[in-house]
């Protein structure tokens, strides 16, 4: 069967609905016909600033929101990054295959780096795309699902892959980016013209999976929308509401025309209110099925534990062929 392999960080107390319908669903429904790896990215969530005590414990919330929407441990392997060393060893051997000026052109560098100045962010940010292709390259997937955000990091993969395999030997698969276009950039409720962002939005301007399901109806109820009373979908002139109709349609399963049928000559008001109880049914058995889960810690670390033995299994057969390629004398 192909291979799907992706990453989400455990940065936040939740996932937000940006990482939910941009790439975690996506997860859900690939697990289906594809041989998947799932890997909860906490060397990335370590390029920042962080507590040590909150990074452990959101590591297994993670654990517990990916089985809890669907990701099922049987069928995938769930694994924790810094679990397989192989991530790390062969993010060296790629760093002195990419070029300074290369790494610096990533636009997620430029944006993280703004606030303190590029002086104040530290190296392992800077290089966290070639991790990342790492991550990827190491299990040799055919598709990478994520949102639009990770495009050009997939693309840097990909000429990695390629450099490696031109200046070596044929050793990796190019994967390809699984970006569903309907749901590739979910924006934020309060400013629809940037992304939903952990680490950019309001606390108005994002609905994380985990908050309370009133909270949450709070926040579909306040979102900006734009001028006019028409609701119809058109990211140009009416971003605001044309993101409602995406999360309501992603939610719901109903085409956003035949969403745009059945609110037709209705208010905003009226629309908002509906959704708002669309998302409440949708996180409230999702929340106490987490919660649930996480009582339980010694059974998500034992889903941890397995997912990393089955994916060392695979990652240090690359990292071995990787050693080999590049003249790394095995140890007798
Ligand atoms: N707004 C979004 N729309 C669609 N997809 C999104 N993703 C994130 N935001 C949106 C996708 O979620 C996956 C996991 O993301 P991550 O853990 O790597 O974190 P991120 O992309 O850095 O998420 P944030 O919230 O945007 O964090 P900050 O604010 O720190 O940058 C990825 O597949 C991503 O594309």
């Amino acid at each position: 069967r192909p291979r799907v392999l992706s990453g989400i960080q455990p940065t936040a107390d939740s996932f937000h609905f940006g990482n939910y319908l941009g790439a975690l669903r996506q997860w859900v429904d690939l697990q289906e016909s594809y041989e998947p790896y799932f890997f909860i990215a906490d060397q990335h969530a370590i390029t920042v600033e962080h507590d040590p005590k909150l990074l452990r414990s959101r590591v297994l919330v993670a654990a517990a929101q990916l089985v809890a929407m669907g990701v099922d441990p049987r069928r995938s392997t769930i694994f924790v990054q810094s679990q397989v060393p192989a991530h790390s060893q062969l993010a060296w051997v790629l760093q002195c295959l990419t070029g300074f000026g290369e790494a610096r052109r990533m636009t997620q560098f430029k944006d993280k780096s703004a606030n303190g100045g590029e002086g104040a962010a530290s190296v392992g940010l800077f290089t966290y795309p070639v991790l990342q292709a790492a991550d990827i390259l190491l299990y040799r997937p055919h598709f990478v699902p994520v949102g639009e955000d990770q495009r050009q990091h997939l693309e840097l993969t990909r000429d990695l892959a390629q450099r490696f395999n031109h200046r070596y030997k044929k050793t990796f698969r190019l994967p390809d980016p699984y970006i569903l276009k309907a749901t590739a950039k979910i924006l934020d409720l309060q400013d629809p013209t940037s992304k939903m962002s952990k680490s950019a939005s309001s606390p108005g301007g994002i609905i994380e999976l985990l908050d309370p399901p009133a909270k949450s109806a709070k926040k579909v109820r306040s979102a900006v929308t734009d001028s006019g009373s028409e609701i119809r979908h058109d990211p140009e002139g009416k971003p605001g509401i044309s993101n409602l109709l995406t999360i309501h349609s992603a939610l719901t399963g109903r085409s956003v025309e035949d969403l745009v049928a059945e609110y037709a000559g209705r208010g905003y008001g009226d629309y908002k209110g509906d959704l708002a109880e669309v998302v409440v049914d949708f996180v409230t058995p999702f929340r106490d099925r987490t919660l649930e889960l996480l009582e339980d810690e010694t059974a998500l670390a034992g889903i941890l534990a397995d997912g990393a033995e089955r994916a060392s299994a695979v990652a240090e057969r690359t990292l071995a062929d990787v050693y080999d390629r590049v003249g790394f004398v095995p140890r007798v």
